[in-house]
């Protein structure tokens, strides 16, 4: 071994240490190895941006009624294809896909269930902000040989791992096994992604809020009355100013929360009334659920832990209050005493 400093930890060494300790078997770690490879592709592409002729519009709509980015498609690409011969997976589901995949017979299969929004925040490539990939992992249920949707209905805390990679300044793989959650840097040079941030915690009060404010008139009254107290700052009945943020990238907003606290809310709102929230709860709010709560931070829709719920559509959108755990208890407060008073 080299006499000189501590080498430092990549991910595949972390993951190895992992299996070691017992934590994740080697199925799952060589499945987030997989997933790690695909995002570098993924970042090589993104950070290509105009040179790479990978930006505007796709001129195609996914399931969710939204236009597709080229990058997008080409994300969604990526992480079919890594997956194909990787041998540890029975099915993928995708923000981009109207039904899950099973792997084809003539490729290998394995344990686990994969999901993913390939490229969140996609609307702000055009304009170079940052945007990420946010990913699930759930375990196959047994007996099952050609997974369909159903199979991916499991309530957040089932997941097995979770994690985004955010392409910004840096790209960064965010993960958890279940064991807390580390960040992770991609070395350009070597090609590996190096453990730069072990058990990220969230503190639990904060000064910092995330939203879209042009909503706030299609809001209810529960999340009128919280918002208007951040706004009073001091002079109103939180006792203290607050700062806004609102990058539109749930990737880009989530690791600020996971770096330095705060909360995000993407409430229900008026403006689609049948629709539950904008975010998706399978690939969105339970993967970055899970990654927040092992922060110590917590996730909430206003009413209920989303890792609690029981899922009932793969694409099915909820409510999503999520960070500080204090400032989270806070606003589901301000929810709650609504609800009493209207029952
Ligand atoms: P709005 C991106 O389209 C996304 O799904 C999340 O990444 C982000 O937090 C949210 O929507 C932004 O929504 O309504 O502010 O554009």
């Amino acid at each position: 071994m080299p006499a000189s400093a501590p080498s430092a930890v990549s991910l595949s060494r972390y993951l190895i240490e992992e299996q070691r300790a017992g934590r994740i078997s080697a199925d799952l770690r060589q499945l987030i190895a997989v997933v790690a490879r695909a995002c570098t592709s993924i970042s090589i592409a993104v950070s290509k941006g105009a040179l790479g002729g990978v930006l505007g519009d796709a001129g195609t709509g996914n399931v969710q009624g939204e236009a597709q980015k080229k990058l997008d498609v080409l994300s969604n690409d990526i992480l079919l294809e890594a997956n194909a011969w990787g041998g540890h997976l029975a099915a993928c589901a995708s923000e981009e896909m109207d039904h899950s995949q099973p792997i084809p017979d003539a490729y290998p299969r394995g344990g686990f269930l994969l999901l993913f929004d390939p490229l969140d925040g996609s609307s702000n490539i055009d304009v170079n902000v940052s945007v990420g990939t946010i990913f699930s992992v759930l375990r196959c249920p047994d007996g099952v040989a050609t997974p369909g949707d159903e199979h991916f209905l499991q309530p957040g805390r089932e997941q097995v791992a979770a994690g985004y990679c955010i392409y910004g300044p840096s790209t960064m793989l965010v993960l958890t096994t279940g064991n807390g959650t580390h960040a992770f840097t991609l070395d350009r040079e070597q090609g590996a992604f190096v453990l730069t941030q072990r058990d990220m915690r969230i503190p639990e009060e904060t000064k910092e809020f995330a939203i879209n404010m042009s909503n706030q008139r299609h809001w209810e009254a529960p999340m009128q009355a919280y918002v208007t107290d951040l706004l009073a700052g001091r002079e109103g009945p939180r006792g203290k100013d607050f700062n806004m943020r609102w990058i539109a990238s749930m990737v880009a907003d989530v690791h600020r929360i996971l770096t330095r606290g705060g909360i995000f809310i993407y409430p229900w709102d008026r403006k689609d009334p049948g629709k539950a929230g904008k975010l998706r709860l399978m690939y969105e709010a339970n993967p970055m659920g899970l990654l927040v709560e092992q922060a110590g931070g917590a996730a909430s829709t206003g009413r209920e832990d989303i890792l609690s719920l029981r899922p009932t559509q793969l694409h099915q959108r909820v409510p999503v209050f999520l960070g500080s755990k204090k400032e989270v208890e806070a606003a589901v407060g301000y929810h709650r005493a609504h609800d009493t008073a209207a029952a």
